[in-house]
């Protein structure tokens, strides 16, 4: 199938192998309280392994509950087909999903009858436990949190999204720590890796919080997508200290690049203050990368270069227009004060800096789209060509985020293709791309999507190598992957609807097209990568922290042995929890004071 560029700016492959860092966190919750979770990427097994059998490994795995992640919408048939697996081989076991999308979908999931639970919301660890200990204990479903499940009868119930932590304290997430352990106790490191390549090339990465302040028009995950279906008003921020934790652990078995998500400055600038000065005493060798969401001054670059040994810098503005870019909600502000912000980031050392530009922002036509190039010449010109800067335009899918403001609100242009989960799920059958592609707008249809980026992806690669900004072999292999991808659309047509048949034949015979089209058509995917890392290494910090995992493990496996579960429950302490209610979509929040700690841990 010709998959496109859609996956060519995450480390991920264009089967999306990755899964939810959050899995991670929950694994450990279940764990503290006494319970056995193992997780198996199964798509990674698949892609690493073509005699892989999924079939044989799932029926060969022996449990009560089985989590499925359908986080992201791209994961709809694999979830899906693995859930109706599942059922089959093991029809006694209760079939749970969880995920972003998941709880967009909870209503339509549940009525698929291989599907027997969905846990919602940004934070499913203690409505996990609780799930698992009804299971357990033979208690009603009616009181676990956020769970939309069925009756004896079939009727389906859907429990209050009520466990919305305010903080990000209470677990750890990503839950390095459970990775490495799980490593050992199920003695597989294949099950455990995120995406393919990350053996070779590891990074890392901390999670600053769940949830957004900003409200970008096109992504599932801002403020009020939060606010639509995971009756979130704020993000649950992760403190600073936590955040240095995370690092420790980090810096304890790899020395590679670690991703901060989300801005650092998303939580106030007291916050980030807090968080780079604590930083600052750290001993580190990793590479940093930060995000931003809005420009940021020299104050700003002075404590970041104070602060890490090395950094880079992801600037998604996704396009150069203003007008578009208010429309959307990022970097609201003139161009001249992103190159401002660009001058400062290379004038206190920025090793990298990407910047992400994107085909299909509201309102963006094929000819708005094309001028991202004349942009980026003009910022080639003006840096003179400073080989730190890189420039990355991906299209916008496979997918329009369900509950973004695009995908809700008629009056963003956005012509929906596929609406239902069902839908989406066809989609991902189709040959192309081109039919995937759930959305068009009233200035660009799916025709002009496709075209607009393979025209843009050629003339950014020519942009770079006319500027010296990548060498031959780099530019040889875009132009290379994007003749194939041209090559395969010729055969199928744009729209893959007509002459199927004939279509199949000819595309078995384009499989080493199909599999150039399919990487790195819109840049060479080592364009993306950080410094090199010295991969996993071993160190006294690991190996006391494996040791005490060793003895943990000892002691939840005499409390399963004696019948004791749920010892380290985390509850929200106040009445009404969740979070304050904070006015709707402020762009940044300015100097918010830290949230109440409104988490306990029972001690078991
Ligand atoms: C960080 C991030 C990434 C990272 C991935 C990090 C990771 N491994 O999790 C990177 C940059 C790699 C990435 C890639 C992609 N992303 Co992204 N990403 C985000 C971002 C910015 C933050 C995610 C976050 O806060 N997670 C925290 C919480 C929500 O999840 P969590 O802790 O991992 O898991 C908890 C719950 O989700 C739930 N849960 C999850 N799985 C399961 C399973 C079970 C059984 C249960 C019970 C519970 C459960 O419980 C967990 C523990 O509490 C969001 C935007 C946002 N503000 O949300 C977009 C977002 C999630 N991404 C999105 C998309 C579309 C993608 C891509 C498909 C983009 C693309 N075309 O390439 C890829 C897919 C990658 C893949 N699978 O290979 C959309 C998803 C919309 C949708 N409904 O599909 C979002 C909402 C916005 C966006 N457009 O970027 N992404
Ligand atoms: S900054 Fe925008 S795109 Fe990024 S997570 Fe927030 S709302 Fe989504």
């Amino acid at each position: 199938m010709l998959q496109g560029p859609v996956a060519d700016v995450i480390p991920s492959t264009d089967e999306f192998e990755m899964y939810p860092v959050g899995l991670t966190s929950l694994a450990a919750y279940l764990e503290r309280n006494s319970y056995n979770v193992r997780i198996v990427n199964l798509a990674y097994r698949m892609l690493n392994d073509a005699h892989f059998d999924p079939e044989r490994s799932v029926t060969r795995l022996t449990s009560r509950v089985f989590g499925i992640d359908l986080h992201w919408l791209p994961h709809a048939n694999g979830a899906l087909a693995l859930a109706k697996l599942i059922k089959r081989v093991h029809p006694d076991a209760q079939v749970l999903m969880g995920g972003l999308s998941s709880t967009y979908y909870h209503e339509e999931l549940i009525r698929y009858p291989f599907v027997d639970l969905v846990l919602r919301g940004d934070s499913t660890e203690e409505p996990c436990r609780q799930l698992l200990h009804a299971l357990r204990s033979g208690a009603s479903l009616d009181t676990v949190e956020n769970l939309t499940w069925k009756r004896g009868d079939g009727s389906v119930v859907v429990n209050p999204t009520s466990f919305i932590p305010d903080n990000l304290d209470y677990v750890d997430v990503p839950d390095y720590r459970y990775v490495l352990r799980s490593v050992f106790k199920y003695r597989s490191l294949r099950d455990m890796v995120p995406y393919l390549e990350w053996l070779r090339y590891p990074s890392t990465m901390i999670l600053n919080a769940r949830g957004c302040t900003l409200d970008c028009a096109i992504c599932g995950g801002s403020a009020s997508a939060y606010a639509l279906f995971c009756n979130r008003s704020r993000p649950a921020f992760r403190s600073p200290e936590k955040l240095i934790q995370d690092i420790r652990t980090i810096r304890s078995f790899t020395g590679s690049p670690i991703f901060m998500v989300h801005d650092p400055r998303m939580g106030g600038d007291a916050r980030a203050d807090d968080f780079f000065d604590l930083l600052s005493k750290e001993r580190l060798s990793n590479e940093f990368v930060f995000e931003l969401f809005y420009p940021a001054d020299t104050a700003f670059f002075e404590m970041v270069q104070r602060s890490v040994p090395a950094w880079s810098l992801q600037v998604t503005i996704e396009t150069q227009d203003e007008r578009l870019r208010e429309n959307n909600g990022k970097f609201v502000c003139s161009n001249e004060e992103v190159e401002q912000t660009l001058a400062q980031a290379l004038s206190h050392g920025c090793r990298k800096l990407d910047m992400f530009f994107m085909v299909g922002v509201p309102d963006q036509s094929a000819a708005s789209a094309m001028q991202i190039i004349d942009y980026c010449e003009h910022l080639v010109l003006r840096f003179k060509a400073d080989p730190c800067l890189h420039f990355f335009v991906a299209p916008l899918g496979p997918f329009l985020d369900p509950g973004s403001r695009a995908f809700e609100d008629p009056k963003l242009g956005y012509k929906h293709l596929h609406t239902t989960l069902e839908e989406h799920r066809q989609a991902l059958l189709e040959p192309s791309w081109r039919d995937v592609l759930s959305n068009e707008s009233d200035v660009m249809n799916r025709d002009e999507i496709v075209e607009t980026s393979y025209a843009l992806a050629d003339q950014l690669n020519e942009l770079k190598f006319r500027n010296g900004l990548i060498g031959p072999a780099a530019h040889e292999l875009v132009a290379g992957h994007l003749k194939a991808a041209h090559e395969a659309i010729a055969v199928m047509g744009l729209s893959s609807q007509p002459h199927q048949s004939r279509q199949a034949a000819a595309l078995a015979a384009l499989q080493g097209e199909l599999a150039a089209a399919n990487t790195g058509s819109m840049n060479d995917e080592d364009e993306m990568k950080w410094q090199p890392s010295g991969g996993i290494h071993l160190s006294l910090t690991l190996l006391r922290g494996l040791g005490s995992g060793f003895i943990h493990e000892l002691v939840q496996t005499g409390r399963r042995l004696e019948g004791r579960y749920d010892g380290a429950v985390c509850t929200p302490s106040a009445p009404g929890h969740g979070p304050p209610a904070l006015p709707m979509f402020p762009s940044i929040e300015k100097d918010v004071p830290a949230p109440p700690s409104a988490l306990s841990v029972e001690a078991p």
